[in-house]
């Protein structure tokens, strides 16, 4: 549905005009699983979205519909409580804005929108994002943008129940057209790097799957990286996350750290090690050996970090021997969604229909594929 569409649907289901929000999902170059490690992530905001109308309800009341799976949440302002699935997202958001003081009353919302579920472009940040952005906007409150974006995280932690990074609400909230972030985590700083080569696109591999324990395995990641930095902690002080370690260190102590944390955390060290690398080559316009660093990271994810599945691999796999891919790697969490890839502009129909063809034969399954721009991060629209 087109902006237009969804203001006309507001107007006759509400009988008032509504405020517009665009809220993209985010693709990540590099730097994946980084973000809770007070790490470095390299993302941007992508032209898929989720669009929200939204206008006051004049009372205590919020109604928010959600057009693409024809459901609607009610609550009132005075008493969030936790509701189910996507609901969680605005309830969430609504009551952590009021936990920080702000005045938010109640509301009339539709949510339509183009960012496929599930396939790791962040969907769920660019719900918070429409909300956290979407209630400042309508009820003139004084949120800061990185307190929007802290606001999103914190209903993904408490009220969906994933401990994740700041990564994907950060990008939604901080995205500028033709501009990756260069995040640290830890002092949530960022410098903006151009990605604009007019030879080369970001083109996405949907694999279609999307493993039930992803949100369960993500957290007992997290949970390893931090059970790698208590052990470390006792050696080195200064380690206050693996942002602080070092391979030697975690070499030092490979008798003391469970295997499997050994390999989680060095990945991590690894990653961080290669965002920065990959920063400068970017810089440099030295695109070759950006792709390498993704294709290392792609590595590590499958065979360190272990979230990787086996569509993802694949679809990395078939780009090895097209000399028009400049690098390819699975994005996100893990467990399914997109693969991202570095295409050469004139190659990019060639190369779709080479990954739809070969993966349906493989999976018995169409992939999607997505021709992504780097775009400006939630606004609202006339
Ligand atoms: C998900 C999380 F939401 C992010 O915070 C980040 O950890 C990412 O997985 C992995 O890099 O998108």
């Amino acid at each position: 549905m087109q902006l237009d569409d969804l203001r006309r649907a507001f107007l006759r289901h509400f009988q008032t005009d509504p405020l517009l929000i665009v809220s993209p999902g985010r693709v990540n170059l590099i730097g994946e699983h980084t973000d809770y490690n007070e790490g470095y992530v390299m993302p941007g905001a992508i032209d898929k979205a989720v669009i929200v109308a939204m206008a006051p309800s004049g009372s205590d009341l919020c109604e928010v519909h959600a057009l693409n799976l024809q459901q609607t949440d009610r609550f009132y302002v005075s008493h969030i409580s936790q509701g189910e699935g996507w609901q969680n997202y605005v309830r969430g958001v609504v009551y952590f804005m009021q936990q920080r003081g702000h005045a938010v009353q109640g509301f009339y919302a539709m949510i339509d929108g183009d960012i496929p579920m599930g396939s790791g472009l962040s969907s769920s940040a660019a719900l918070e994002g429409a909300f956290s952005f979407g209630l400042h906007q309508l009820f003139g409150l004084e949120l800061t943008p990185l307190e929007m974006a802290l606001i999103g995280q914190q209903a993904e932690h408490h009220y969906v129940g994933v401990r994740c990074g700041i990564m994907d609400q950060y990008t939604n909230i901080f995205g500028r057209r033709n501009q990756l972030i260069r995040l640290d985590c830890r002092s949530l700083q960022h410098v903006y790097l151009p990605f604009d080569f007019p030879d080369y696109c970001i083109v996405l591999c949907n694999s279609m799957v999307h493993h039930s324990l992803a949100s369960s395995a993500y957290n007992e990641r997290r949970r390893q990286c931090e059970e790698g930095v208590s052990i470390l902690k006792k050696y080195h002080p200064e380690v206050k996350s693996l942002r602080d370690a070092s391979s030697a260190m975690l070499h030092e102590h490979i008798q003391e750290i469970p295997p499997k944390v050994y390999m989680r955390c060095m990945y991590v060290v690894e990653e961080n090690e290669r965002v920065l690398l990959a920063g400068s080559c970017l810089q440099q316009g030295n695109l070759e050996k950006f792709g390498d660093l993704m294709y290392a990271s792609h590595i590590g994810l499958q065979k360190q970090y272990e979230v990787s599945c086996e569509e993802l691999d694949y679809l990395v796999e078939l780009t090895l021997n097209r000399e028009d891919v400049i690098g390819a790697r699975m994005m996100g969490g893990g467990f399914g969604g997109c693969t991202i890839n570095i295409v050469h502009r004139d190659a990019v129909d060639d190369f779709k229909q080479y990954i739809v063809s070969a993966y349906q034969k493989k999976f018995h399954r169409v992939p999607e594929i997505y021709v992504g721009q780097i775009v400006d991060g939630v606004h609202a629209v006339d």
